[in-house]
């Protein structure tokens, strides 16, 4: 199994052996290093990836394939076709792990699926998730410990398509549409396994067309410059072309071959979720991982958080001169003294102008600072 690596030119000093056959328990963000400054990783890597769709396509038994961890395990046993149930709630799972001396620290945010588990088409809770994190990465941003941030910004959603249907449904397109200008959105074919590959083909390109028609935002790879070698640009041209990703997950051990594989076992034989002629989930994994996790955080950091400060800037001064338009110019005499509470009131109000003042300065400055 020839595995995907794509490396820039001037990473090429860096590059390591192409890795063969995953070894069982090898991940392979171990080769992050290739995708940042070294400096970065003595300090480690933060990921966050969230799954999003409707109930019962699989994000939870995928999320736990991808990481080769079982990411519920502190609970009861179960056997494994039972220990994943329904996602009631959006739950976080962190896990650290360590590669060869790299550490990653990632995140997974699973959330409830919609139309059975919270029975609506309701997405607040999963856009406000993420602007919850813009909120907190704000807030850390412009306090006095700027360095050792924790960042928990969602970098990349996984959307779920079912395999079952012709396209996407309208429920598909303004869920996509109200996360695309949040976070890095990477559609997915969800349950690969019910499709056989001339029906993969044609869904992948009703889904590239229909995502082009009605104007979805979903994560571009980046372009390949036009000096990569020949085996470069056919790994990125095969990677793109496989869009969006048909998947499949599980979280059962099966033998196939000879060897143990996870995979699902069927009457009439066996799918291989590592297979690469089964579906896109090595792709998928190795982009994540390997190839993509930096431009990845790339994008939400310049792209989608810049949207957000920007944003929350803007609030902030129409409100700062809202309120001083609210002072009146002429001095108006009390007809009576403040209680306490009115007071208090006013102190507090006073003293959340001056946090803003000082935030919004503070901003000013930086912005100052990163323009020259
Ligand atoms: N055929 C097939 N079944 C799958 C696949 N992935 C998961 N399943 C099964 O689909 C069912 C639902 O899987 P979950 O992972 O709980 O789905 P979910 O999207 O997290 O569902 P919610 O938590 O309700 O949003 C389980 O019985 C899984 O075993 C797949 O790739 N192919
Ligand atoms: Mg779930």
């Amino acid at each position: 199994v020839r595995t995907l690596m794509l490396f820039k030119s001037h990473e090429i000093r860096n590059r390591t052996k192409p890795q063969r056959r995953p070894e069982k328990d090898y991940v392979g963000f171990a080769t992050l290093p290739n995708q940042v400054h070294r400096k970065s990783v003595k300090k480690g890597f933060d990921f966050t990836l969230m799954v999003a769709g409707e109930s019962g396509l699989g994000k939870s038994t995928l999320v736990n394939s991808l990481f080769l961890t079982d990411l519920h395990k502190d609970r009861k046993l179960l056997n494994a076709e039972e220990r994943i149930s329904q996602t009631v709630e959006i739950t976080k799972h962190t896990v650290d792990i360590e590669e060869k001396g790299v550490k990653l620290k990632l995140t997974i945010v699973d959330t409830p699926g919609f139309g059975d588990a919270v029975n609506n088409t309701n997405w607040w809770p999963v856009t406000d998730y993420i602007d919850q994190q813009f909120e907190q990465y704000f807030r850390d941003e412009s306090g006095l410990n700027r360095k050792n941030i924790q960042d928990n910004r969602v970098h990349c959603c996984l959307y779920f398509i079912p395999p079952f249907g012709h396209g996407l449904r309208p429920v598909d397109i303004e869920f996509m549409k109200a996360l695309q200008d949040k976070v890095n959105v990477v559609p997915l074919i969800a349950k690969a396994d019910c499709l056989m590959p001339s029906e993969v083909k044609k869904l992948k390109d009703q889904l590239r067309e229909e995502i082009d028609k009605y104007g979805i935002k979903i994560y571009q790879f980046p372009d390949c410059d036009s000096d990569e070698d020949e085996e470069f640009k056919k790994q990125d041209k095969e990677l793109k072309d496989s869009t969006p990703f048909a998947v499949i997950g599980s979280n059962t051990v099966v033998e196939a071959r000879g060897q143990r594989v996870r995979g699902r076992l069927y009457p009439w034989g066996i799918v291989e979720v590592e297979n690469p002629s089964h579906c896109d989930f090595v792709k998928l994994r190795t982009m994540l991982i390997r190839t993509h996790m930096h431009d990845l955080k790339d994008i939400t950091n310049d792209s989608h958080y810049e949207n957000y400060r920007a944003q929350c800037i803007q609030k902030m001064t129409s409100k700062m001169n809202a309120d001083k338009r609210v002072e009146s110019p002429i001095p108006i005499l009390p007809l009576s003294t403040p209680d306490v509470e009115t007071e208090k009131l006013i102190k507090m109000k006073d003293e959340e102008l001056r946090r803003m003042q000082q935030m919004l300065q503070k901003m000013q400055q930086q912005m100052h600072e990163q323009d020259l």
